[in-house]
């Protein structure tokens, strides 16, 4: 099994300890990995993904191990239960739990009964023990059992000290982490290759999402999110793959693979089927180029994410303007809301061992803080990222135009912006669908690089890979 090497591991812990002891916490640091997570009955479980957290401090990628690390002494045991016969005839023999903390450089392990017991004495002591929020139901089950607390006061009681201490070691990503992404970024430059040349009129969206997954999965990868693949691009986040392809019409497709140890990646591109780009196709693409172009370019240290986002949205307005979608001061617009016509999400988020990273933990600590709140306004309220961007954070940036006439419809009805939006031309165009373009880049120490191998993005190299 792939990992980092042990003193990687080691290191984070010892930064986690720091910042906690810093912080003045002391106790227990309970950090659970994820069990199998069963399909239909206990023995047919989904694909097994670790806890990101959990992965992040120790690097297993075993079913349920346990991380306990004690702030007050500093040592860290991992917990785990050995395999016996009845369960090694299925599985064959596997490591044991004191050679996978070996692999981690953990020196002390213990069973799981044990990790049980510890937590009961703990509490008997009166010594907090720090987690974090859980998400998944199995953990939040063995958490009530561990700590004696109800379901419902789960959330209220994960630790602060320990979710802000994890966010801020997660959020910089070292060199062999963007080495990961950068790996995983080479198979999705494949899929998306592969789906470009394979969108063709009457095909179904559901044989090409197939061959993606099929071409990641012969690379030993999973997909690190359900792909986004569909004509009905302006649906944000549209699962649906049912539908035959048509000549002229486009694609949005969100697709990226992970990495050996976990890492996402996160790529979008538009296609056309049949392989060009017209009239209002060609002049939209080239503006949602032009915006992430833009926004790639404002990505620097010290500069809000949130400023990079206005920045896109300005560019789009803009150019909306020119092609009679839009009116008015650009800058106002988007002050107000307006773009949120075309454009209803943020311009992109974090992205680390999740593609969302570490919206588990919370999208506010995550992306904001430091004075930024989240907007109210629709459209806005959906930015992710707010904050001062840092060396070592890796971002998306993913502008687009998305014509939804539900939308289009009520807000016409409501006269709402009716300063800024020209309804007739969004009446005009209400199936244009939607576009997407989105990459994935590092902030440096002097400004930003785009991660991963060229994957078409300027209509020539699209229409060009789409020709094969
Ligand atoms: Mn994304």
């Amino acid at each position: 099994m792939s990992m980092f090497p042990a003193a990687t591991y080691q290191q984070r812990r010892a930064a986690l300890l720091a910042r906690l002891r810093d912080a003045g916490a002391r106790g227990l640091v309970l950090l659970p990995g994820h069990v199998d997570s069963p399909m239909n009955y206990r023995d047919n479980a989904y694909d097994f993904r670790q806890d990101s957290s959990f992965l992040y401090f120790c690097g297993l990628q075993q079913p349920e191990l346990a991380l306990l690390v004690d702030i007050d002494g500093g040592d860290a045991t991992l917990h785990g239960d050995d395999i016996g016969i009845d369960h090694l005839v299925w599985t064959g023999p596997l490591p044991s739990v004191a050679e996978r903390a070996a692999q981690s450089g953990i020196a002390s392990t213990a069973t799981r009964a044990q990790l049980a017991a510890t937590l009961a004495a703990a509490r008997a002591a009166g010594r907090p023990v720090h987690f974090l929020k859980p998400f998944r139901g199995e953990s939040r089950l063995a958490l009530s059992a561990w700590l004696g607390l109800a379901d419902a006061q789960l959330d209220d009681a994960a630790s602060r000290v320990l979710t802000l201490a994890v966010i801020a070691l997660r959020a910089v990503k070292s060199t062999s982490e963007i080495a990961e992404i950068e790996n995983a970024l080479h198979v999705t430059r494949d899929l998306h290759h592969l789906a470009m040349r394979m969108s063709r009129a009457g095909v179904v969206e559901q044989e090409i999402v197939g061959a993606m997954e099929g071409l990641a999965l012969k690379h030993g990868r999973r997909l690190a999110y359900p792909s986004i693949f569909t004509s009905r691009g302006e649906i944000l986040h549209n699962h649906d793959h049912s539908v035959k392809l048509k000549g002229g019409e486009l694609i949005v497709n969100d697709t990226g693979a992970n990495s050996a140890l976990g890492y996402a990646s996160d790529i979008t591109r538009t296609i056309p089927v049949g392989g060009r780009f017209d009239g209002l196709q060609a002049e939209l693409y080239d503006l949602v180029l032009d915006a992430q172009t833009q926004a790639i370019a404002a990505v620097a240290p010290g500069v809000p994410y949130r400023d990079v986002h206005e920045l896109a949205c300005r560019v789009m307005v803009e150019g909306m303007k020119s092609l009679g979608f839009m009116h008015g001061d650009a800058a106002e617009a988007v002050q107000e809301g307006a773009h949120a016509i075309f454009f209803q999400c943020g311009t992109g988020h974090m992205m680390g061992l999740d593609v969302h990273d570490m919206e588990g933990l919370g999208e506010d600590d995550v992306g904001y803080g430091e004075g930024f709140v989240r907007s109210a306004l629709f459209g806005h309220k959906s930015l992710r990222l707010a904050r001062a961007l840092r060396p070592g954070f890796v971002v998306t940036i993913e502008p687009g135009v998305y014509i939804n006439r539900w939308l289009t419809e009520r807000w016409k009805a409501e006269g709402r912006h009716a300063g800024f939006i020209d309804y007739a031309m969004f009446d005009k165009h209400a199936d244009f669908g939607g576009i997407r373009i989105e990459d994935d880049i590092l902030v440096t120490a002097d400004g930003r690089r785009e991660l991963g191998p060229h994957i078409a993005r300027s209509r020539a190299d699209v229409e060009a890979a789409c020709a094969g």
